[in-house]
């Protein structure tokens, strides 16, 4: 547990291990889903009841806590805990397809289908082991709140998030253009909100500046968090890459000569996800 503590608050971890036992304790029926939140002018502190502590733990009611969550959420994260060993030994590049996702998961909050932060996990422990400077970059359709929200006040990890515009998309109160870091953080975080039906040659120009922030920032390696919901025909998402964009991105990502580890996100046109998951990897590669 100790690389999940080092980014994650240890009562909110308790929490997550213990939601499911102490849900079933009180005889509800079905999948445990927080109903009320600490929202404005309301107290700030941990309630001893379960439904009180589904809305301080949550930011999102989608994600149901269930039989099996916490050891998924376990596996998901040594999955990407793997991947980060491989690249501490050597490996140029490395794919964690990991399950479920993990980049809304913050500090000491779970939700948008995610418990743990994968890919933070895997950062942090990157640097614990002798990486000094690393740099994400988040091209899920979705803001990486959780992400942001870990390494916020962080000079050492940069943050870099392409997404739909919260004013439109999930997760709504967090990813605007204005968030920049806090304290020595600032300067560390940039994220490119973008509009309904955005191209890839659109989405192009938000990546490219992101990876010159990547370039001047100088890191030793590379965490990707890997959505393809940004997909055309993704069901849930509003941006316009085709399947063809994704082996481009792989090689851009590539062009930056740092070992990388692809993290996967969200993606939620099933019969295409595979195919473009597996072309990012395919355009990395041939641009190794
Ligand atoms: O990247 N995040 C997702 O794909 C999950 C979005 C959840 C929306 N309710
Ligand atoms: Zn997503």
């Amino acid at each position: 547990m100790k690389p999940v503590l080092a980014v994650h608050d240890a009562n909110f971890i308790h929490f997550l291990e213990n939601a499911w036992e102490e849900w079933k304790a009180t005889g509800y029926k079905g999948e445990a889903i927080a109903t009320v939140w600490p929202a404005r002018r309301m107290q700030q502190r941990l309630p001893r009841f379960i439904d009180g502590k589904l809305g301080y733990y949550s930011m999102a009611c989608e994600t149901a806590i269930t039989e099996g969550t916490w050891e998924a959420a376990l596996a998901s994260k040594d999955v990407a805990l793997t991947g980060a060993a491989m690249l501490a030994s050597g490996e140029r590049v490395v794919f964690a397809l990991c399950r479920p996702p993990g980049h809304h998961a913050a500090h000491d909050m779970f939700g948008g289908y995610c418990f743990l932060n994968n890919a933070a996990i895997a950062t942090q422990w990157l640097r614990d082991n002798g990486m000094q400077k690393i740099a994400i970059l988040d091209v899920d359709f979705h803001h990486g709140n959780g992400t942001q929200d870990i390494f916020y006040q962080r000079d050492d990890v940069l943050c870099c998030s392409l997404h739909g515009d919260p004013e439109e998309a999930f997760p709504h109160f967090l990813g605007y253009a204005n968030e920049k870091g806090r304290g020595i953080g600032t300067g560390f975080n940039y994220n490119y909100p973008m509009p309904r039906g955005t191209t890839f040659a659109e989405w192009q120009i938000s990546l490219r500046n992101a990876l010159s922030q990547i370039q001047a920032f100088q890191p030793k390696a590379l965490v990707v968090s890997l959505g393809v919901d940004t997909f055309e025909n993704d069901p849930i998402s509003f941006f316009k890459l085709r399947s063809h964009d994704y082996g481009i991105l792989g090689e851009m990502i590539a062009g930056q000569n740092l070992p990388t580890l692809f993290v996967l996100e969200g993606g939620y046109d099933i019969t295409e996800m595979g195919e473009n998951v597996v072309s990012v990897l395919r355009g990395y590669e041939k641009n190794v």
